[in-house]
Parts: C-alpha cells; structure tokens; sequence
C-alpha cells in the first residue's frame, strides 16, 4: 500500500468534526511539489541562482544575508542522523505477506495469519550487526531480518535474525556483548569483524554464547544473498485465540530460493570488489522482477508443554526447539516486490519495535526479550529525534490511530480540539475506551499468574551451554565442518593473547574433541584430551547441505569473451538462462563490443577489470579459438577462471574453451588425450559442476539440463581446490 493511502487512513480521528476536515489537508506527509519544478527555498521561496553565493563583487566577501546559502548549508551540515547502535547497515524492501490459509484459526486472533483473503502489507530490513553503515555488507556477522507487517490491527514486527540463537540469556548482558564485538575502544578497530580480541575474551567468559558463537563461525554468518538466507524470531512468542487460550510459538522465514552460503575468501573478497554486494543484489533482483520470496513457518507447542523438554527451557534464547521434536508448518508467504523510493526515508527511518505485537500475538518471560520490549522503543527517541516517530511515513500504521499523546519534537500532526485527556466531556468523552469486555478488538494482556520472589537469576534450566552447540556441529556435512574450522583458526589466529586462545580450545573440547583438536592445530594451542561430550544426536535440517535444486532465478554468471569468441553457444545459453531469470554478463578485456567467430559483434556488459569471479555465481568459458588464445594470454582471465573454481563455483565450458580449463591448471579435466583443436569430449558432460559442451555442439536440453542442475546446487564443494593459486 502506497504511503499516501497509509497516512490518509491514520490521520483522521474518530468523532472529529467535519469542518476539520480542511484543517486535515495540512497533515498530509510533506512533499516536494512536482507539478512546477522551479528550484525554490524550504520556505517555497523561488531561488534565481543556486551555484553562486551572494557576494561583495565578483571577487568579494559573502554576505551573511544570502538566506539561500545559509539553508542550503545548514540542511546539509546536518543531514545526518545517529546510526543504529546495532544493526546499523542495512537495506530495505516493501511486499506482502499472505497466508496459505485458515490453519492458525484454531491458535490465533490475529487476521493477518489466518484469512488467506488478506494480503497485509510489509517493510522489510536486513542488516549486518556490528559494522557501520558504511561497512561492508560480507563480513563474518550475524544478519538481522525485521519485518513491520502493517496489519489492520496495527503494527507487529517480527524483529529477526539469520540465525536461530542469541549469544545471552539475558538482556542485562547485551550491551557487554555489543561492545565486545564492536571495534575496541583505544583504536576503534576492526570495522565489522569479531576477528579480535575483546570479542574472543568475552565469549570465552561467557560460555552461554558457545552456541551461537558456533553458527556465528558457521557459512551462516555469510549469505550469499538476502533472498537466500532465513529468518528466525529467536525467541518463543505466543499465539492466542479470541478465548485468551495461548500456544508456544517459535517464528521461521524460510526462502525460496534455496539456503545459499558465500564462502569465507570470497566474501573477503568481495568486501573490496562490491562492499553493496548483499544491498545491489536485492536491488537488482526486485527491479528485474526476481522477487524474493520467503516461507513463512510455524513451530507450535501447546501451553501445558512448558516443561516437556527436558535438555533446554523455552524461554532460553540459547536454544532451538528442534525440528526433529517438532516440525515447522509453513502457513504462509512473504513476496518482497518494490524497492524503497528513498533509502533514508525509508530503509533509515523505519524503526522496529519488539514490542508491536496486535491482538493474536503475545510475549513469553525470556528474559532476552523482556529486555528486548524496552530497547527498541527507548533507542528510537536518540535515533529518529523525539517521541513522535511513528508519524514518520514508513512508520505509520495502515490502521487508523486515536490517542491523547501530544507534543514532542517534530509533531507532524494538528490535534484538535480541547481534548487531550482521558475521561473527558469537551471532545464527546473520545477517544474512549469501551467498558471492560465490549472492545473484543482490543488487545488484551494475557492473563496469566506470576509468583516468585525478587532476585537477580538465572534458572538452573538455562544451565546448559554445550549440547546444542554439539548438536549443531554433529549436524554438519563434510565441507560445512572444513568451514567452520577454518573460521574459527582465522578468528582466533587474530586474537593476539594466547590465554583467550586457549580458553576458546576448551569450550571447543566440551562441544566435540575433534571440533577442538583441529582447531588447536591451527593456532599454536595443544591438542586437548578427549572428554566424553558428544552425545551423539543430529538435526539433519541444520545444515545447508542437500538445498533442493528447484531454481536458479537469481543467478548472475558471467561469459568471458574477446575477439573471435564463438557467439552461437552463448545465445543459446543466455536464452536458457534469462528464461530461467538467470542473468548472463558479457566480460571483454576491454568495454565495447568483441568480434565474434561468425562475423558479428556481441556487446560487452562490463570490462573484465571492473568485475571479478567473485561477484558471480558461475563462469562461461566460451569457445572460438581466437578468443580462447586471447584469454590464456590475460593472467586476468585466467585468475577469473580459477578463482570460480577454487571457490566451487559451477564453470561451464564452450568447445575449445577447455584449453583453458588446462591453461587454468585446473585438476578436473585430463586433457591428455584430447587432440589438438577439438575437445576429447563428444558431447556434453558434467563433473564436480563443471559443465562441457562439445566445439560445435548445439545447446541442447541435455546440456541445459546439466548446468540447471550445476547453477542450481550453488556449489561443489566435493571438488579437489587445495592445490589451487587463486
Ligand atoms: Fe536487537 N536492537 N537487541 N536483537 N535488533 C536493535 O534497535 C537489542 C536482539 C535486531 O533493521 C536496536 O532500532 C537488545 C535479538 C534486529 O532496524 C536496539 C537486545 C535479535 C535489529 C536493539 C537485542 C535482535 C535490531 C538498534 C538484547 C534477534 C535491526 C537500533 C536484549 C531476534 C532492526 C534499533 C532494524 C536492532 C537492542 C537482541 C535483532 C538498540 C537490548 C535477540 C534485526 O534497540
């Protein structure tokens, strides 16, 4: 829904006078006039000359009376605002979210998840936690996923992340915990990185955050894109019916492009090639009309379950409840399918807040989110300047809004009336409050007994920080293990006391020996002794592994071409891709156009000196044995080429581009019986996702078939790269 049509519901209140309605007029969000579009001041006062200061003579002093150069300057002298404390880097997008049905009826009030007639409007943010808002989007870091669903009951947002644990148990700990991992004090670095040591010192104290810490060092912590991360809500929320009666509920955004990981080098990479990596590539997607969509699921466990598990309580934010003990239902779908108009307006501006829940929706004691419920309110009053941030067009409710609030700065509002207090008879007792039991609509705190005596806490069943980090290690595939060391070796390699180091060895040891001893090996930290942990158990739907190879939309590979590149393969293959709402890039030596082997031209979409294998998702080798001649000679071309297939990359190899394969040194294709001037392959085959096509081979389905299925699985990690120099 269109800002206008939100803020033309929200602004009138109810029992407001007609004659008001011109007074309305004047609160309608402030906004350029487009229909003259003459320069003029904020005081819509015509400007004749925006390039020179008023001056004494031509070469003469300014003159304080030039009003339009001291607004001009003073607006941009303050243009900016505080950044988030947390999460400060991060892009937006508006959709839709719609449920699959009426499923959730039996658990909850709340229309928005229940009628599949109602399609509520979202704003959605993704973020990166620790850097600053300049920072790269591939660090190591956990992403945040909040989602303002702007529901006819009001606001409720899911404020998420990628990952389904938090660091602490408490909220007393977060700002510790933020400020560990931030930049150090003394010298403010490193930007965006928990490769340090004040991060390892504090987690290492503080064992409750092993969990986490390990999908931290997990390829959780770098996203191939937004469109292909989930959400989780973290914390057990609560569903409740009309009735009051309230069912445990854990909340997942699943998306359905596939859960898509970058790997630790690139992604290091790519922080210098494209620091906007994540942000372009969610841009661009909803522009070319790739919408990412994510799966909106459910984990429901009844009220008189509290305490049916026995390893982890529900309210310890520490946890997963999972899969395996109780699978998710999916109930609905979120479409992301505009772009902001304006970023600061908008992505900058929306303030999310946890404690927006609407009739249907309630919170449990998780400490974590108890905390939780009074940050995000407070932090807005620094942030967005004042009380009255809700006036802020992204922030406003599609439902309409009566209340005796006033004042404040930047109160974009005219209340009218005497009435600003509650009973009162001079606005006609309005806004009321319908007697107790007449206002079904409401939303009414659950009921519900608390006795306890004060005391600072924690429960004995938050007690336990290593079994689930076991479960998730012991959940892991091959390659995410090789990963998850590697990460754990470059972090703690940065971490400069050997004590931390140490430490860090020994909470690894009570979570898997194998875990700790290959670590340690990395690190110059002895191999510690095998204490019996692991309990053995999995949860096979914590790994990335085995993703479903249902599509490639999204997708951005790119085709290297020079003069003489046979340009037949490449149609075919970029028709099959764009069909597939793939994207295929033409990379020259130079801008331009190359000469093709059949006597055209082919467009280059960007010299191969702008770009870098790392930006894509799969590379072309093309055939034509000019062009493939040129590319062996261009260490560039050559690096493209290995460097995609060090980091598992699918390759898809035209005709005599496999002399490149050999050029590359690439160990996956024996080409010694391959006769000079053809390819030893007579039709198309695949391995380890690399993809040939013979020299004058059509596109056929079998091949397309092939590199849908090599794109789609995202990586091979099966391949044989260590001997790799890339
Ligand atoms: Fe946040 N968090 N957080 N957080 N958080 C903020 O609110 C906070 C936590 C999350 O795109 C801040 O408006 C405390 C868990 C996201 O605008 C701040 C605690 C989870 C975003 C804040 C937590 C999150 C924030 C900074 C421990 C996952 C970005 C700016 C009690 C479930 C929202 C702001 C956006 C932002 C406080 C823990 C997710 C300071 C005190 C757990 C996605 O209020």
């Amino acid at each position: 829904m269109a800002v206008e049509e939100r803020s033309a519901q929200q602004t009138v209140p109810a029992g407001t006078a007609p004659a008001a309605d011109a007074k309305q007029e004047q609160l309608a969000p402030y906004r350029m006039d487009k229909t003259d579009t003459r320069l003029t001041t904020d005081q819509g006062i015509p400007v004749d000359d925006t390039d020179n200061s008023l001056k004494a003579g031509p070469r003469g002093p300014s003159l304080l009376e030039d009003f339009h150069l001291r607004e001009k300057i003073m607006r941009f002298d303050h243009e900016r605002i505080p950044e988030r404390v947390v999460h400060a880097r991060g892009s937006g997008a508006h959709g839709y979210f719609q449920p699959y049905g009426d499923g959730l009826a039996p658990y909850t009030a709340a229309r928005f998840l229940t009628d599949p007639d109602v399609r509520t409007p979202v704003f959605v943010r993704f973020s990166t936690v620790q850097g600053s808002r300049g920072s790269t989007d591939t660090p190591r870091d956990v992403r945040g996923f909040a989602t303002k669903f702007y529901t006819e009951e009001g606001n409720f947002d899911l404020v998420g992340n990628n990952m389904p644990v938090f660091f602490i148990q408490d909220g007393i700990k977060f700002p510790d915990l933020v400020h560990a991992v931030k930049p150090e004090p003394h010298h403010e670095m490193p930007q965006a990185s928990s490769a340090h040591d004040t991060f390892w010192d504090f987690v290492s104290l503080q064992p409750e955050t092993m969990h986490h810490v390990i999908w931290l060092m997990s390829d959780r912590a770098l996203p191939r894109s937004f469109r292909t991360m989930q959400g989780f809500g973290v914390h057990t929320f609560r569903l409740v019916d009309a009735e009051g009666r309230s069912t445990f509920v854990k909340f997942h955004w699943t998306p359905l492009a596939g859960v898509h990981s970058l790997i630790f080098d690139e992604a290091q990479k790519i922080s210098g090639k494209d620091p906007d990596f994540n942000r372009r590539d969610l841009w661009e997607s909803i522009e070319a009309g790739v919408y990412p969509e994510y799966e909106l699921g459910v984990q429901l466990i009844p009220e008189q379950d509290e305490f049916a598990f026995a390893d982890f309580d529900l309210l310890d934010a520490t946890k997963i409840v999972p899969e395996e003990l109780v699978p998710v239902s999916p109930v609905g779908r979120m479409v992301l399918d505009r772009n902001p108009d304006n970023f600061f307006a908008e992505t900058e501006q929306v303030a999310f807040c946890v404690g927006n829940v609407v009739p249907g929706i309630d919170f449990t004691d998780d400490p974590l989110l108890q905390a939780r419920l009074f940050s995000y309110l407070d932090t807005q009053l620094t942030r967005l300047g004042g009380p009255n941030f809700a006036q802020i067009p992204i922030n406003r409710p599609v439902a309409p809004v009566r209340h005796h609030q006033q004042d404040g700065f930047h109160q974009d509002d005219i209340p009218l009336g005497q009435a600003n207090y509650h009973p009162n008879s001079t606005g006609g007792g309005c806004p009321f409050v319908p007697g107790a039991g007449t206002f079904p609509e409401a939303f009414t705190h659950r009921p519900e007994l608390v006795d306890g005596h004060k005391m600072r806490k924690r429960a004995e069943t938050f007690a336990d920080h290593y079994s689930q980090a076991t479960l998730f290690w012991n959940s892991m595939s091959a390659w995410e293990r090789e990963h998850i060391v590697a990460a754990y070796r470059f972090e703690l390699g940065k971490v400069a006391y050997p004590h931390i180091r140490e430490r860090v060895v020994a909470h690894l040891n009570r979570i898997d020996n194998t875990l700790a001893t290959a670590v340690a090996a990395g690190i110059g930290v002895a191999a510690p002794e095998a204490v019996s942990v692991n309990h053995g158990g999995s949860s096979p739907a914590l790994s990335q592994a085995g993703q479903p190879l249902a599509t490639i939309a999204g997708r951005r590979v790119a085709v290297l071409a020079a003069d003489g590149v046979a340009a037949a393969g490449i149609a075919g293959l970029k028709e099959f891709l764009e069909a597939n709402d793939a994207v295929l890039d033409v990379l020259g030596l130079v801008d331009g156009v190359v000469r093709t082997a059949e006597g055209g031209t082919l467009p280059v979409t960007r010299a191969m000196v702008t770009a870098a294998s790392v930006l894509y998702d799969a590379v072309v080798v093309p055939d034509g044995d000019e062009a493939v001649s040129q590319l062996i000679g261009d260490g560039l071309a050559l690096q493209f080429v290995a460097e995609a297939y060090k980091h598992a990359k699918p390759l898809i190899v035209l005709g005599l581009g496999d002399r490149m394969v050999e050029a590359a040194r690439l160990p996956v294709y024996a080409t010694s019986d391959r006769v000079e001037g053809e390819s030893s392959k007579p039709i198309a085959a695949a391995l380890d996702g690399v993809v040939f096509l013979a020299p004058g081979a059509q596109v056929d389905d079998r091949f397309t078939k092939d590199v849908f299925e090599a794109i789609a699985a995202h990586r091979h990690y099966d391949r044989p790269v260590d001997g790799i120099a890339a």
